[in-house]
């Protein structure tokens, strides 16, 4: 199908009017910090948030809509820095750096993408999201478990903070080290595009993990000061109505122009020039939408609750789409069709396929958490080495015998 824009915004505005006039939900939860009704960044927003992001990513590429990669980008950079604003929230408030805990995070992120993976030869760097969000979840849960005891001290979480900003900046900024960095992981991390095979076996690695290298710390930051711009915002709220007005109307416009400057100098560049600028200033667009889309009681109260079912099966949406909604021809191959089935119809199969890949990606986010739960238990170690072991063997013995019926055909003929 020829990417045609009109068609694209189409379907999108569609979706959004079908989920605001079916399921706009007025929400009022409790603060975890003041026990107040806050609905500031609350889990139905960033839910929702990843889910219209998740859509037009999807869109992106299932229309080959290359006119918005800058955006894609920021989409991208918009989940990682909600990896360190959710994880550190987690961790810094209810300090439980379990094995118990870090294993199940582990298994939701990587479950489904392992076994793709290995049942269709796949490098583990072809679904990038997955290796991405592994390794900044992993960051996030060393910056923070590493001396736990103290992270209540806001000196100490300086330093933290400015430690990962050091390990990020030799890691990623000085020649050289990052491909000795993460060479004893290359088997893992490395990956050849058919399409490309001349480029280093780390470089779709580098290229990846680092556009994103610095917007996670960024998210720790917002999460670390939560608390007192919730503190701030409940004192705003109980203003006397003009100052209150004030006050939002000019961090409104404050956020507008920043928006505005941002679009105009830094979006419009071409894609090549904008990756290089990427890393430095996507935490702009970001800051931008949450002051905006936090900025009367109204809209933070309300989301989209359909865009939030799609927020939380992104991860299986991700995966899903390489093989039940488009197609490749090749191990490693990125995919560049579209699954057909009724040849003739272009929406029609679009419509097809869409929805056979929604409730199977959503199947599938159901079954990593039921296994996920009965696999990991909580609270009892031993057990969770036993089934790690059995695992483990199982595994094995899957394994050693699918390579020996591998071999039956050929030594038969
Ligand atoms: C931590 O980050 C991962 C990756 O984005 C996410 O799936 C998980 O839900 C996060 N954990 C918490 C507690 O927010
Ligand atoms: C700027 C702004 O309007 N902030 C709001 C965000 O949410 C809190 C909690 O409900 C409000 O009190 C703030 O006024």
């Amino acid at each position: 199908m020829k990417y045609n824009r009109d068609l694209f915004l189409f379907l999108y505005a569609l979706l959004i009017l079908v989920s605001a006039m079916t399921s706009l939900t007025k929400h009022s939860d409790k603060s975890a910090f003041s026990g107040k009704t806050m609905q500031y960044l609350s889990r139905h927003q960033t839910e929702e948030w990843k889910g219209w992001m998740q859509v037009l990513f999807l869109m992106y590429h299932y229309f080959a809509a290359a006119e918005i990669y800058n955006a894609i980008r920021v989409f991208i950079a918009a989940y990682v820095w909600m990896t360190g604003f959710g994880n550190f929230s987690y961790y810094y408030i209810r300090k439980d750096f379990s094995l118990a805990r870090f294993a199940q995070m582990m298994w939701r992120l990587n479950f489904f993408v392992a076994f793709c993976c290995i049942v269709l030869n796949n490098d583990y760097m072809l679904y990038y999201i997955c290796p991405m969000h592994t390794l900044f979840t992993v960051m996030v849960y060393g910056a923070l478990g590493i001396f736990n005891k103290y992270n209540e001290i806001p000196s100490v979480m300086a330093v933290k903070i400015l430690a990962c900003f050091l390990v990020v900046i030799f890691i990623w900024e000085i020649p050289g080290v990052f491909e000795i960095f993460w060479s004893p992981l290359a088997i893992l991390l490395g990956y050849t595009d058919p399409a490309k095979p001349d480029l280093h076996r780390l470089h779709e690695w580098h290229f990846r993990s680092g556009l994103d290298r610095y917007v996670w710390i960024i998210g720790m930051v917002y999460a670390y000061y939560h608390p007192n711009v919730e503190k701030w915002m409940e004192k705003l709220e109980e203003c006397e109505t003009k100052r209150k007005f004030s006050i939002k109307a000019s961090v409104v416009a404050i956020a507008l122009f920043v928006g505005y400057m941002w679009y105009e100098c830094i979006y419009k560049l071409d894609k090549v020039t904008y990756n290089e600028y990427h890393p430095y200033t996507s935490w702009i667009p970001i800051t931008v939408y949450i002051c905006l889309r936090n900025c009367t009681q109204q809209l933070r109260s309300y989301s989209l609750t359909l865009f939030a079912w799609l927020g939380k099966i992104t991860l299986e949406t991700y995966i899903s789409q390489f093989h039940i909604w488009l197609r490749s021809d090749m191990p490693n191959g990125q995919p560049k069709w579209l699954l057909s089935f009724i040849p003739e119809y272009p929406l029609l199969n679009f419509m097809l396929t869409t929805a056979i890949y929604v409730l199977i990606s959503h199947r599938l986010f159901d079954l990593t958490n039921k296994l996920k739960s009965v696999f990991i238990p909580t609270k009892d170690n031993r057990r969770l080495l036993y089934n790690f072991i059995a695992g483990v063997v199982v595994s094995v013995c899957l394994y050693c015998t699918s390579l020996i019926l591998l071999q039956i055909p050929h030594s038969i003929a």
